[in-house]
């Protein structure tokens, strides 16, 4: 697609979904420095995503992560939203901070522990049916740190058993969305550690399992595009959760540390057909501002994506296809570069503007005073923070 008109049709469409948790306090496993204004409560974390939304108008769904964001009426938590212009999206189950789970949770040697982590993942389909989720995300800490503490294969025989009883409990519209990440906090043997695995597990589900790329969850070096072009082929590629890593899963902001890598795999969505709404590819942030002031930084978050997804889409497809059927190396990589080298933010600008909103979402947010607002009105009470 290299249409003007389309290019910006497509822009003004797309959808890119916010995590909870990103709104709230977090750090790193030293130190977790408190912001004033972060949200109490999850509702307020909606309130925040809002804003979000409010300044891109293109972020109107908000991931959730149980039990982070427990509310004894998730009902009452569909109707905020409503009100305050999004939507609840994925729901991402927490089995990795219970003491039971210092061993693994559905991976775990004890059956009890394991029915456990089992039962949490399927009240975690319950809540999607109240919120009208589509999407349960599963990352597992599940490991080992030591040669010999727990058989390989044994471990995988519970994953399967454990996701085969959660596949069975989803409901038409809803799916399985299977992460996966090289290694921490297990340090020897990560139960789902790469594509491979978490694509092998999905289908031997069937067609309700997808595999969700962190990009933050490889080996540096790893081509993350190869991936996704060949999860697409597949059909199996069910989402991003797009973040930003120079060394670990440094979860920053997506298209800050590699903007290029970001454009080379949306360049692979684009050609893979994955922004067609039917192969229902999630756009996701997985993100934490641990120094950084969070709500712009998740708008700079969507922007950056955007921008990428705007050079993805304004790659001249036919003039690349003729140089790759001739055999014009250099040829087909200066078409991918003319697009990855043109400045989209006037595009972009354009885009908002049609759609009725300020070209600087940035700006737009500085000058709303909702950064001042919640600093004066959110005192008392426990600000909500990664794990609590
Ligand atoms: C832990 O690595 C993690 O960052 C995974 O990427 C999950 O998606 C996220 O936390 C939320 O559980
Ligand atoms: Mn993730
Ligand atoms: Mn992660």
């Amino acid at each position: 697609m290299s249409d003007r008109t389309a290019v910006k049709a497509f822009l003004k469409s797309q959808v890119i979904e916010t995590p909870s948790w990103g709104y709230g306090n977090s750090g790193t496993r030293f130190k977790v420095f408190a912001q004033a204004g972060v949200p109490r409560d999850p509702y307020e974390k909606l309130d925040d995503a809002a804003q979000v939304h409010a300044a891109t108008g293109v972020a109107p769904v908000v991931s959730l992560h149980i039990p982070w964001d427990r509310v004894d009426d998730y009902g009452s938590l569909v109707r905020h939203a409503k009100e305050r212009g999004v939507r609840l999206g994925a729901i991402n189950a927490n089995v990795f901070q219970d003491d039971a789970y210092k061993l693994g949770s559905v991976t775990h040697p004890d059956p009890a522990v394991r029915r456990q982590a089992t039962d949490h993942l399927l009240q975690c389909v319950d809540v999607m049916d109240v919120t009208g989720s589509h999407d349960l995300k599963l990352w597992f800490a599940d490991g080992t740190n030591y040669p010999g503490q727990d058989d390989i294969v044994a471990r995988q025989d519970r994953l399967a058993e454990a996701l085969s009883e959660v596949y069975g409990r989803l409901g038409d519209d809803q799916r399985i969305l299977l992460e996966y990440k090289l290694f921490e906090p297990a340090f020897y043997t990560t139960d789902v550690p790469d594509w491979g695995t978490s694509y092998a597990h999905c289908l031997e589900l069937g067609e309700k399992a997808q595999v969700v790329v962190d990009t933050g969850h490889h080996a540096p070096g790893t081509n993350i595009e190869f991936i996704v072009a060949f999860l697409l082929r597949q059909g199996k590629l069910g989402g991003f959760d797009f973040n930003s890593r120079f060394y670990a899963d440094d979860d920053l902001m997506a298209g800050a540390a590699d903007p290029f890598q970001l454009f080379r795999i949306l360049h692979q969505v684009a050609v893979n057909g994955g922004f067609s709404p039917s192969t229902g590819v999630a756009f996701l942030l997985d993100q934490c501002h641990n120094i950084e002031a969070k709500i712009p930084a998740v708008i700079r978050s969507v922007m950056n994506v955007q921008e990428a997804t705007a050079k993805a889409l304004l790659v001249d497809s036919e003039a690349l296809g003729a140089a790759q059927r001739s055999g014009d190396v250099l040829g087909a990589n200066a078409v991918l570069m003319d697009a990855y080298n043109t400045d989209v933010r006037p595009l972009l600008a354009e885009v908002r503007q049609e759609q009725g909103i300020d070209p600087d979402p940035l700006a737009a947010y500085r000058a709303s005073g909702w950064a001042e607002r919640i600093v004066a009105e959110r005192v008392g009470g426990e600000q909500a923070g990664w794990g609590a």
